[in-house]
């Protein structure tokens, strides 16, 4: 069988509608990196338009292997370290969301290295798909699936703009995961339907809830995002997928950062970052400040 995908290209920079013909239903490949890539940390023309291909196509891409080691290694130990002190004693509010858990990121380094909130392989591709306006907002979340967690219900993680048109659009928000840990089947990759992104629907409590009935995943291919640490997953927020059971004794954690389109914010929008010493403020570069709508207090 042959599908018909979509194809938009470039975004708010100059919209092109073209279609590109994939036998389907389809298994991604993740991307990998040449040395080239990794040492320079941007992609190289082609993977670019194979990412942006990919993301459109499928709702999703995978880029193996993205961050150095060392930098997950260490970044790994902090957020574990975070996430310890924020569930010490509160073991309930993990059982009340099936284990899945995490936290809003501290506005102080290593959480705000420049590698997580303007990463230049996720800046590449966000502003060929959203203009080079898009937007964001800090503190940005992690999702992680402790020893236990349970699946989750399929669901979105944002609905259709316009339901009632019965149209594909391109995405308004994308959701870029760094893993910190290796993901398999045991500890609970994400699992995810290619595609779904683009599935309409007119079911009231879909729209209202974000789940998706049991019906339409059972008969849709799904996989899961089985990748190294140090991978960078980009996800259109309209994709079908839902947090799996960790079978393991270790945490599986990825780090969460959302991006918008510009339309319907305010220009004059700022976010209030609280109260930051000089060198806390001087850390975010002008381009951070401009993406995050940083404004500082104090
Ligand atoms: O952790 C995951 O794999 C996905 C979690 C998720 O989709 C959620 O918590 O909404």
């Amino acid at each position: 069988m042959v599908c018909e995908f979509r194809y938009y290209s470039q975004g708010s920079t100059g919209v092109t509608y073209a279609k590109t013909d994939r036998p389907g239903p389809l298994k991604q490949i993740p991307m990998k990196l040449t040395t080239q890539e990794k040492q320079a940390g941007l992609l190289n023309e082609s993977n670019l338009n194979l990412a942006i291909q990919l993301l459109q196509d499928d709702g999703f891409v995978v880029i193996e292997e993205a961050l150095p080691k060392p930098w997950v290694e260490d970044m790994r130990a902090v957020v574990n370290a975070e996430l310890e002190s924020r569930y010490a004693g509160d073991e309930d509010a993990l059982d009340r969301t099936r284990r899945h858990g995490g936290f809003g990121s501290p506005m102080k380094m290593p959480f705000t290295d420049p590698l997580i909130i303007e990463n230049p392989m996720t800046f590449q591709i966000v502003s060929q798909v959203f203009g080079k306006r898009f937007f964001s907002s800090l503190p940005y979340g992690c999702n992680t699936a402790f020893p236990g967690s349970s699946v989750q219900n399929v669901h979105r993680d944002c609905g259709l703009l316009f339901p009632e048109l019965q149209v594909a659009l391109p995405p308004l928000l994308i959701v870029v995961n760094y893993s910190l840990d290796e993901f398999t089947a045991e500890n609970g990759a994400t699992e995810i339907w290619p595609g779904s992104h683009h599935t309409l629907n007119d079911d009231p409590e879909e729209i209202s809830t974000l789940r998706v009935g049991v019906e339409r995943p059972a008969h849709s291919p799904s996989q899961q995002t089985l990748m190294p640490a140090g991978s960078i997953v980009l996800r259109d927020m309209r994709t079908w997928h839902r947090g799996m059971a960790n079978t393991t004794d270790k945490t599986r954690t990825m780090l969460s950062l959302v991006y918008f389109r510009p339309y319907y914010l305010p220009d004059n929008l700022g976010v209030s970052v609280g109260e930051l010493t000089d060198d806390e403020w001087q850390q975010f570069s002008d381009r951070a400040k401009q993406v995050y709508r940083l404004r500082r207090q104090g």
